[in-house]
């Protein structure tokens, strides 16, 4: 060591004190998110990475891919778990194929409201941290959705009328909920809805107000229903090598942006509830809740899918929903 160093050019020399004195060498991260840059999820998801870039003093850059632009919804997950990318945001109900404790958070009824759904994810945490880990994913943070409704290009009141409609799945819940109601499913992204409204590809989904109003679902759909059938959750989630790899420090940094991160996304969700209901009526849709008829006949729905999902989900499934009924 001590001979090469001495055989070493001035200019070399130079070049390494300067780089010893220099802070670590940046780290680019990629995020892959499946929602349009204008949702609140994303807005989040940017704000997160900013944090992060600024915490760590530009030693981790976090670079935001919305849209589905890097890896569509359903890849994103495996491109984390494979270090295909170092960070990213996915439905985690989307994977109930994989385990089906990843559905918990789209059991039809179970927890209907922001607050419910607080307390549900809580109950939740532990299973569902320990699943990810043995997957090489580690949490982050996870923000809901508004509530669940439904959308339609007629006017609906009643299961019976639903048969046969060509029905925009995002996971095997809402594909069940499709099959148990009489209708056609098909799984589209979010970032797809629109066009495959327009195309008759599907007329009609369940999703928060949220989406509808991203994707500008009037421009295809006539009724929106209030239904809040369940308030399903993006995960952001960094691959486990990865995550090992940071320093003590930074890892404080970026736990604390998550911290934010969770706070913002859930005042967010909240917030953009009414004001997507609101957008969703000034594009020319009727909002409005869903007919008693048709809230009785998807109770009894949701009570089969209830079932099917803690019969799935075994003693992990149970534990989750007796803390959380336990709350309540
Ligand atoms: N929007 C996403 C998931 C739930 C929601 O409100 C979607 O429709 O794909």
């Amino acid at each position: 060591m001590k001979s090469t160093t001495r055989l070493m050019t001035g200019t070399a020399t130079a070049a390494l004190t300067l780089a010893a004195a220099m802070p670590l060498a940046a780290e680019t991260w990629d995020m892959p998110m499946a929602y349009s840059a204008t949702n609140f999820h994303t807005e989040n998801g940017v704000a997160f990475a900013d944090c992060v870039s600024k915490g760590t003093q530009g030693e981790i850059e976090i670079t935001v891919h919305p849209g589905g632009s890097l890896f569509a919804g359903a890849d994103i997950k495996r491109a984390i778990q494979t270090g295909q990318v170092q960070i990213g945001e996915r439905l985690l109900s989307g994977h109930q194929n994989e385990n089906p404790i990843f559905g918990f958070d789209s059991v039809p009824f179970l927890a209907p409201s922001f607050e419910a759904s607080e307390e549900l994810w809580e109950s939740a945490k532990p299973e569902i941290e320990a699943a990810l880990e043995e997957q090489n994913l580690h949490l982050l943070y996870t923000v809901p959705w508004p509530p669940q409704g439904l959308y339609f290009k007629k006017e609906v009141n009643s299961v019976a009328d639903m048969e046969g409609v060509k029905f925009r799945s995002y996971n095997n819940t809402t594909a069940r909920l499709a099959e148990l109601t009489g209708m056609a499913p098909v799984t589209i992204e979010a970032a797809e809805v629109s066009q495959a409204f327009a195309t008759g590809v599907a007329e009609s989904m369940i999703s928060s107000g949220a989406t509808g109003y991203d994707q500008k679902v009037w421009e295809s759909l006539t009724n929106f229903y209030e239904v809040d059938a369940w308030l399903p959750r993006n995960y952001v989630m960094v691959n486990g090598d990865v995550w090992d790899n940071v320093s003590e420090a930074n890892k404080g940094i970026i736990d604390g942006c998550a911290t934010q991160a969770t706070k913002d996304g859930l005042a967010s969700a909240e917030a953009y509830t009414q004001f997507t209901y609101d957008g969703l009526r000034e594009g020319g849709m009727t909002v409005e809740p869903a007919s008693e008829q048709l809230m009785s006949e998807l109770r009894e729905i949701g009570v089969v899918m209830t079932n099917e999902w803690l019969e799935a989900a075994g003693d992990a499934g149970e534990a989750i929903v007796s803390d959380y009924q336990a709350k309540q």
